[in-house]
């Protein structure tokens, strides 16, 4: 169970968290054809701040662009109600949740009159791999599905109906008693875990998928910054399977997930086992940044 707060922001007004509801015949809970962003407020010495909001927002917007979705507010309007919502609910550190929706009106595929909503919840929630595994790393499988290909869905859009093929390989990974799931694409090729972005380590060079089947992760793009200025190369390129076993350091990396060492897959035992020494630097910055305690790089909060 989440742990609950009180109050949610349901298209303009706050309303108590159990009073939070739509109906049965929501169009998005039948077909999925909402959109969602997850972005994270962490406590700092000057007060909560929220990570990369503009970018969030900004994502939120585009996917409502690509399912042609029309959000009945601005992006200014969006990014209040994110600050608001931290702070009806006095949270300090919390994980928010804003999502796009198509309501209640026609049934059937063809709904594109039905109106539009929006809200947008907060809660607590902790390491979302347990605090084990961000310290030690996670066991992970490659997933018996295939990640969505490009002319099924879009990758670019954080697409509600999206998460079906992310909920199959995530309990077929912990049915079969990993962690995670590591999903390849129709190619073959590794994509993403089911809600991450991977990266891994190999004689000193930092590799991660190329956009084409992952989501344009933020916290991805955050990392691939982070390491060039740390003079580590980085490199968007095809990774197989096999290439993540002989690396010697993998990780995934989220919002919800922050960055999580991956110390196995497929019972292979990944570098020493134990996180790595560049998994643990950037790790390290990371969490740094996120609490405000790495100043150059203010500009990634927003102060609530
Ligand atoms: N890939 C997928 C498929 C994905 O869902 C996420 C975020 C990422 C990569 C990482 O993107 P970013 O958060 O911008 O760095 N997944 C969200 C939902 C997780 C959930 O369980 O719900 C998240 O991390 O908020």
């Amino acid at each position: 169970m989440l742990t609950e707060s009180e109050k949610i922001w349901m298209d303009g007004k706050f309303v108590k968290w159990a009073d939070a509801k739509v109906h049965v015949l929501t169009h998005t809970l039948h077909y999925g054809t909402g959109v969602f962003e997850g972005i994270r407020c962490y406590k700092t010495a000057k007060g909560s701040a929220i990570f990369r909001l503009k970018e969030h927002v900004d994502r939120l917007f585009d996917s409502c662009h690509i399912m042609n979705i029309k959000a009945p507010f601005s992006k200014q309007e969006i990014t209040q109600a994110i600050i608001d919502t931290v702070k009806v609910n006095k949270l300090k550190e919390c994980y928010i949740r804003p999502i796009v929706y198509v309501g209640y009106g026609a049934m059937g595929l063809y709904a594109t009159s039905n109106p539009i909503s929006v809200s947008i919840a907060a809660w607590p929630w902790g390491a979302y791999l347990g605090d084990e595994g961000i310290k030690n790393g996670i066991r992970v499988k490659v997933s018996s599905f295939a990640r969505l290909h490009v002319n099924v869905s879009m990758t670019k859009s954080k697409t509600c109906g999206d998460y079906v093929n992310s909920t199959l390989a995530k309990n077929e990974a912990i049915s079969c008693g990993y962690d995670e799931a590591l999903i390849l694409d129709t190619d073959g090729l590794v994509s993403e875990g089911t809600g991450q972005n991977i990266f891994i380590v190999r004689d000193g060079v930092l590799k991660t998928p190329p956009l084409p089947s992952v989501l344009e992760g933020i916290t991805r793009r955050s990392i691939m910054e982070m390491a060039k200025k740390l003079k580590i190369a980085v490199l968007e390129t095809d990774i197989t399977r096999d290439e993540v076993y002989i690396a010697d350091e993998a990780f995934f990396v989220g919002t919800a997930a922050e960055v999580t060492p991956i110390r196995e897959v497929d019972n292979r035992t990944i570098g020493t086992g134990k996180p790595g020494p560049v998994t643990k630097k950037l790790q390290k910055l990371f969490f740094e940044i996120v609490k405000g305690e790495a100043k150059s790089y203010s500009k990634w909060l927003t102060k609530v």
